[in-house]
């Protein structure tokens, strides 16, 4: 597979995309947003792939979206062609995906990184929801998203100061899963994703069902679902053999089965 911008590489059962538009910060144009779905739509059919590392460079995960592209639009353009609505196929991405965020990861660029199911930062990341002092606001998900994430007090400073973020702030607020150095981020999150692909797919797929419901609905709805989730994995041949191997005292052999 070959991209304008982005890079694909598979480590084992792990896919790494690296977002590779260096001159612009690797800012987010319909480009990237195209090969982007494209490249997850085919690591998703991939049985080979296990889980998914999303990453940028040193210096930029993603410097927002891309406002030389988006400085023209009006809004009857951006309404009827339902601009940036093409992001929700990153965000429906159903195989787990981590960020490894290094440098910028401002506007668009916090998002997509929000989109993944978490984030693995290095001491140089800075995260921010600069929009406002374009005359905008978050439009991929970052109203919503980083209010979860972080809660609203901090959320409301960052989307209406447009301030940064630096990483330690980050991990504090919960954003970030954990902080290593630059050098290490990659490493670091493709062993991370290699130890979940590792693991039955089925439970984790709905493990991450799971916790996404958390964001939606009512905590009883949830709790329902995820205790009928539960109940299904029963139904798997990696269940019986995960137990097993725990009061055999041995390694599991998962089929995912
Ligand atoms: N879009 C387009 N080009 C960019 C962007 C961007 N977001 N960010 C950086 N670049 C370009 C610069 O224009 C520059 O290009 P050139 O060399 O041709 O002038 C090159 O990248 C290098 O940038 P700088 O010279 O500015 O680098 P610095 O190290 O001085 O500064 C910063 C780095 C602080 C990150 C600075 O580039 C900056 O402030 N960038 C813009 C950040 C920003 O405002 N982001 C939010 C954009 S709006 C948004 O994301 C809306 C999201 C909702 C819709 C999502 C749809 C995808």
């Amino acid at each position: 597979m070959s991209y304008e911008t982005l890079l694909t590489e598979t480590r084992g059962a792990v896919a790494l995309i690296t977002l590779n538009r260096p001159k612009a910060l690797n800012a987010l144009n319909s480009t990237v947003m195209a090969e982007l779905t494209e490249v997850l739509s085919a690591f998703g059919r991939d049985e080979a792939i296990g889980a998914i590392v999303l990453a940028g460079s040193d210096k930029a995960f993603a410097a927002g979206a891309d406002i030389k592209e988006m400085q023209g639009i009006d809004f009857v353009e951006a309404y009827v062609n339902d601009f940036i609505s093409g992001w929700e196929a990153v965000a429906a991405t159903r195989k787990p995906m981590i960020a490894a965020v290094s440098g910028f990861a401002l506007g668009g660029g916090c998002e997509l990184a929000m989109m993944c199911d978490f984030i693995i930062a290095s001491e140089t990341a800075k995260f921010g929801q600069p929009e406002i002092t374009l005359g905008v606001i978050p439009g991929m998900g970052g109203s919503q998203r980083l209010t979860r994430a972080v809660g609203k007090a901090k959320a409301m400073d960052m989307v209406m100061t447009g301030r940064m973020m630096d990483v330690a702030e980050a991990e504090r607020a919960g954003l970030v899963s954990r902080i290593v150095s630059p050098e290490r981020l990659i490493d670091e999150a493709v062993e991370a994703a290699a130890k979940i692909a590792s693991f039955p797919r089925a439970a984790v797929l709905m493990a991450k069902e799971a916790v996404n419901r958390s964001f939606e609905g009512t905590l009883a709805e949830g709790l329902r679902f995820e205790r009928r989730l539960f109940h299904s994995l029963f139904a798997t041949a990696d269940q019986k053999e995960g137990m097993a191997a725990f009061v055999e005292k041995r390694k599991p052999q998962f089929s995912n089965r």
